[in-house]
């Protein structure tokens, strides 16, 4: 049998002087949980999950029964077992301290229980966003500006994508590695080693709706894409958008891509839609150890120093040299 993601998580840590096994019991927590929210998803309609649960999260968003359910299978799975010293969420609007009849550990995580959860209701695929950080030395009772630490500090980050097969996708700084949940034996087994995006494509993603209220470069930039082979680029490009960050995410690192939610002048109270915590950095850490490149179109967005938990970003992340021009597009207007 194929290396299962526990096994490769364990001889990773091997190599790790020091590695007390709590890093891999955390895994295996959230692994666990991302296990019961593929069952969950999967069964959809058939045990009464689907449709809205009538109240709206931190964001003015409205939440879907899942997003609820979901937040509270994560934090059921992980708040037990002493490895975190508190989580933070999308749907919870403060963080989640330990309760104080479990041990404590030295992790946070932030996390997005079902991103993309406006797809359930259709049947379009969605996923589970997460992002592992250590708690300041010493602090037993972390508060919320504990987690404000720029993207560069994560010890770890993940996503499972629910699709066809439910994926889950981790790197903690040594490459990015794929595994594909074998429900004959409930375990996730390694089937995209190391994987990498290519430098070079021909296909973008972004919500083209919003095009009237795009900052000057994303407009040229998509404008080129679409004149295809008679424009300035002089080869046709390509279009997708699922409207669920970890489907495009997954879609570049397997054949390439450029994906995009810059800011927008439609709420311009908002640097854009999606939350640096737990979309933008965990995707970055991802995006940038599979030799991608991920950023605001001003920054890396790895070295934001965040402000706040729900802190929105733009984001411009996939295949190094396109996200490069996009960089460049800024710099000239
Ligand atoms: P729009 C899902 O709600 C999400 O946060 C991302 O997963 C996705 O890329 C984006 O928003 C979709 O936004 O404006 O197209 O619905």
């Amino acid at each position: 049998m194929s290396k299962s993601l526990i096994q490769f998580i364990i001889e990773e840590q091997r190599a790790i002087p020091g590695a007390t096994g709590d890093f891999t019991g955390l895994v295996s927590d959230i692994v666990i949980a991302c296990k019961q929210i593929s069952h969950d998803v999967n069964k959809g309609a058939l045990i009464g999950v689907l449709g809205s649960a009538g109240s709206e999260n931190v964001q003015g968003e409205t939440q879907k029964k899942l997003d609820i359910i979901t937040n509270e299978i994560f934090i059921k799975a992980t708040e037990w077992a002493g490895h975190l010293a508190a989580m933070a969420s999308e749907e919870m609007e403060d963080i989640y301290p330990i309760p104080a009849r479990y041990p404590k550990g030295k992790y946070l995580v932030v996390f997005d229980p079902l991103d993309g959860s406006s797809n359930i209701d259709v049947n379009i695929s969605v996923g589970t966003i997460f992002s592992i950080l250590r708690a300041p030395q010493g602090v037993e009772n972390p508060v919320a500006a504990d987690f404000l630490q720029p993207g560069t500090t994560q010890v770890c980050a993940g996503y499972a994508l629910y699709g066809p097969a439910t994926m889950l996708v981790i790197t903690s700084g040594h490459g990015v590695n794929g595994f594909t949940l074998d429900n004959d034996i409930g375990e996730f087994i390694l089937t995209h080693p190391d994987m990498r995006i290519s430098e070079d494509t021909r296909e973008f993603a972004i919500n083209s709706s919003n095009e009237q209220f795009w900052e000057k470069p994303v407009q040229r930039y998509v404008e080129e894409c679409v004149a295809g082979k008679n424009g300035p680029r002089g080869t046709a490009f390509n279009m997708r958008w699922v409207a669920s960050m970890v489907a495009e995410v997954h879609r570049i690192l397997i054949r390439g891509g450029v994906f995009m939610y810059p800011k927008d002048t439609k709420d311009p109270s908002k640097a854009g839609k999606l939350r640096l915590l737990y979309e933008a950095n965990p995707m970055s850490f991802i995006v940038e150890q599979a030799g991608g490149m991920s950023s605001t179109g001003y920054e890396r967005i790895m070295d934001i120093k965040p402000s706040g938990l729900h802190q929105r970003v733009p984001v411009i992340l996939g295949s190094k040299n396109e996200v490069e021009r996009i960089v460049r597009y800024h710099k000239e207007i």
